[in-house]
């Protein structure tokens, strides 16, 4: 950057302009919004997973506040269409068409003046069910006589893919082979706030306004639009604060379509605010994979092919606009990870289920693949009696080899994955802890593992479109304009979801304008006031959106000098912008100056100056389609008791690499959240069904989320290697904290019992299945 660093822009350690609303209780979530005469609805779900509706009736006297499917006359089921070949379409109606798939599902929608009212309502409708066998497993969906979902389909499967470059001769001949069956369990997301939203007609506009908590705003109103048949325009949606999302925000949820149909139709207020229950048993859920896999290497543990069957339990249905087969894309595209590895063949079946749908969830698929790839190099390396780490360095890609293209045609852009191993290595102080006993003064069985990832960040169009998707992410805007007092507005249809976008995006037009930042103000996510943008999803914020503003902060910043230029009587080339003024020589003028000058006497301007004004709206996309890599190595030091299978996480290492930072503090507070939730992963969050369909974990003492008493006191390092492809160098970073605790806790769980010589395949990492591991264990 030309411009000095003055602490405010890309690089600064700013405290969150967001903070202080949300700090003081004055953030404004959906749950606060109130409107006159608002009502509220709540839902009648299906009780069983698999079912015919043979009969169903509304209470007396309550049948104008009671709406079944056919009530919702018009309204289309969310239908997400692909364009891979084989990929098989499920309609998702917004209340059910005389059939459930999963528990949870939606069944009739009642309205009242409070929610209490509304919940009892659903107990007074009466619906019959008639019980279909149920899919409770990815294994069951695949089995040759097994019950179907969809009944038109002909086998329960989504798509099917397979891959396959050079595997059958390195099966014949290589020297080591390994093989592993693995697992991961069904998750669900938790973000702080449940889903919710309020939807009221705005006479004056003449619009539905749709307050919805979101992480894509411009794409719901595109869903919305085309399931209520009306017209783009005359849909707002207004999403308010956002209280975390995780991926489980960025999908069409039929309660969104059902709730609009009513503010559309009745033209009143609605509201629905989604309780924990529901989330627990009906909101989408996330990461459960089986995988099977034969890996073939050297004597060094070098790796020479591997060979893979991914299955994911995809739920009954594909979610809008992501399908049910985005998790299995990235799976097979992404298990080779961080590895030079020449021969790869992968088959991946997205299974439909009787369970809720698969959505994104941060890491999307990756915390699966890294568990997957991670455990299996620390299988080569105890079949080759080497040291994990040393059979990572013969594997990673060289910073030498940047940029690398792998096997999978993922473009890895820059960086130094071997230097972030030795780093974490050296963090974690393994060479001091290995020579230690191997059992601490508890009785405790001590280990170490390391895991090392690549994030795909900020990918674009080619993509998405090469799976399939019917939306995909093109060019994301911004607006830029100086007001006429001197302050900057930034606006983008990207949204706010915890992530801190509104301070540091306020920070790259600072960085470009040198506007102070505390005059900067960011709006976000509102379809009536941003420009296009699909969202905030595949850690694309600051890199796409990053960009925008970018550009068009320099645009605004080049019209800033021409203006202070003849307000100053120089040429543009000799002012400069310098502690929150515009400088040439000794002399200078504010930013308010030129706001005047443009916007209340521009009769006094000469005729050179651009007539465009002090706004400019720019679109950007960073120069390759395949996105932007950042990466990270994860080290972890875990005790282990064999009497009670409980585990302890006594040390934690992260070096990570996300490019520039534009605000470290930022980067590190995603970094420890996402790797807080991969803790979840790795060793307590479990949503388990049992045959018949039923979700067994329904409130938070079943389901356990890790709290601080849970979490390690994690260790970061940076490193800051800039993508040749971005604006300012920067790659993304919001999903990657949560892609390796469980390979890197895992593998040292592994560690630890390698005396007992148990080994722990499935996550969570319970005490229930520590102890059936050390049971099962061979004596050597
Ligand atoms: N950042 C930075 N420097 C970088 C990279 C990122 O300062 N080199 C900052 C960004 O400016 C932004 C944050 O880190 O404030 C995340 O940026 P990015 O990686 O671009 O991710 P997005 O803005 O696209 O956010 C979405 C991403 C995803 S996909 C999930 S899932 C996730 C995540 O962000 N959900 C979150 N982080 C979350 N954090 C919170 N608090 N809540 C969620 O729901
Ligand atoms: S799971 Mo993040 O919303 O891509």
């Amino acid at each position: 950057m030309t411009h000095d660093n003055d602490g405010e822009g890309i690089g600064a350690r700013v405290p969150r302009k967001e903070d202080d609303r949300h700090l003081h209780g004055r953030g404004q979530f959906t749950g606060d919004i109130r409107l006159p005469g608002m009502r509220e609805v709540a839902f009648l779900r299906s009780p069983v997973a698999h079912a015919l509706i043979t009969r169903q009736s509304k209470p007396q006297g309550y049948e104008d506040s009671v709406f079944f499917h056919g009530d919702l006359a018009g309204v289309l089921p969310i239908t997400t269409r692909s364009s891979i070949p084989g990929y098989k379409v499920s309609d998702y109606p917004a209340l059910a068409t005389g059939r459930v798939r999963f528990v949870g599902e939606l069944v009739a929608m009642c309205v009242a003046s409070n929610r209490a009212a509304a919940e009892d309502l659903c107990e007074l409708v009466d619906v019959d069910y008639d019980e279909l066998p149920v899919i409770a497993s990815s294994t069951a969906g695949r089995q040759r006589d097994a019950a179907l979902l969809h009944r038109e389909w002909g086998d329960n499967l989504f798509l099917e893919t397979s891959f396959d470059r050079g595997m059958d001769s390195v099966a014949k001949t290589a020297p080591v082979a390994v093989e592993l069956d693995l697992s991961t369990a069904r998750q669900v997301m938790h973000p702080m706030e449940g889903k919710g939203l309020v939807v009221w007609w705005d006479h004056r506009a003449g619009q539905l306004v749709v307050h919805t908590s979101t992480q894509v705003p411009h794409l719901i109103r595109i869903g919305l639009a085309e399931c209520l048949g009306i017209p783009q325009a005359i849909v707002r949606v207004a999403p308010p604060d956002v209280g975390g999302g995780f991926g489980y925000k960025c999908m069409l949820m039929p309660e969104e379509i059902a709730v609009a149909w009513l503010a559309l139709t009745q033209k009143q207020p609605f509201r629905w605010i989604e309780d924990r229950r529901e989330h627990l048993t009906a909101g989408a859920n996330a990461r459960q994979h089986e995988y099977k896999l034969k890996a073939y290497a050297d004597e060094r543990g070098r790796l020479l092919g591997l060979d893979a069957e991914v299955a994911v339990d995809c739920g009954a249905y594909s979610v809008w606009p992501f399908s049910a087969c985005l998790e299995a894309a990235q799976a097979g595209g992404n298990l080779p990870g961080p590895y030079d590895l020449k021969s790869y063949r992968c088959k991946t079946y997205s299974v439909a289920t009787n369970k809720p749908p698969f959505a994104p969830y941060r890491g999307v698929a990756r915390p699966g693949v890294c568990f997957a790839i991670e455990l299996t190099i620390d299988a080569i390396a105890k079949a080759v009696g080497r040291e994990a780490w040393e059979v990572r360095m013969e594997n990673l890609v060289a910073a030498a080899a940047m940029p690398y293209t792998n096997i999978t045609n993922k473009h890895y852009d820059s960086g130094d994955y071997p230097a972030s191993l030795l780093e974490v290595k050296r963090m974690i102080d393994f060479d001091a802890r290995r020579k230690l006993p191997a059992r601490d003064e508890k009785g405790r069985y001590l280990g170490i593992g390391f895991a090392t990832y690549t994030e795909q960040s900020a990918h674009g169009t080619k993509v998405f479109a090469a799976w399939g998707l019917p939306l995909v992410p093109g060019f994301d805007q911004a607006h830029v304009k100086l007001t006429p007092d001197g302050a900057l507005e930034v606006k983008a249809g990207i949204h706010t979801i915890g992530q801190g976008l509104e301070t540091t995006l306020a920070q790259v037009a600072h960085e470009m304008t040198r506007v102070p930042l505390k005059d900067i103000r960011v709006t976000l996510g509102d379809t009536a006031n941003t420009p296009f943008s699909t969202g905030a999803y595949a850690s694309r914020g600051i890199v796409m959106t990053g960009g925008a503003v970018s550009r068009a902060a320099d645009m605004v910043a080049v019209r800033i000098k021409a203006i202070a230029a003849h307000l100053l009587q120089v040429k543009a080339d000799d002012v400069t912008f310098r502690e929150g003024r515009i400088f040439a020589g000794a002399a200078s003028v504010s930013y308010a100056d030129v706001g005047r000058a443009w916007y209340i006497r521009p009769d006094e301007l000469p005729d050179n100056v651009d007539r465009s004004g002090l706004e400019a709206t720019a679109a950007y996309k960073p120069e390759t389609d395949n996105g932007v890599f950042s990466y990270a190595s994860h080290a972890a030091y875990v005790a282990v008791d064999a009497q009670t299978g409980l585990v302890e996480i006594l040390d934690y290492a992260i070096v990570e690499d996300c490019g520039r930072m534009v605000n470290p503090m930022v980067v590190e507070g995603q970094t420890f959240g996402g790797a807080a939730q991969g803790v979840g992963t790795a060793l307590f969050e479990e949503s388990p069904y049992d045959d018949n369909g039923q979700p067994l974990a329904s409130t938070l003492i079943d389901y356990l989320l890790p709290g601080p008493t849970e979490l390690p006191r994690f260790r970061i390092h940076h490193m800051e290697t800039l993508s040749p492809y971005s604006a300012h160098g920067v790659k993304g970073v919001g999903e990657g904290g949560a892609i390796a605790p469980s390979a890197a806790i895992v593998n040292a769980i592994n560690d630890a019992l390698s005396p007992l010589n148990a080994v722990l395949r499935d996550i969570p990492a319970t005490p229930e299945r520590i102890l059936h591991a050390i049971a099962a264990a061979k004596p050597s």
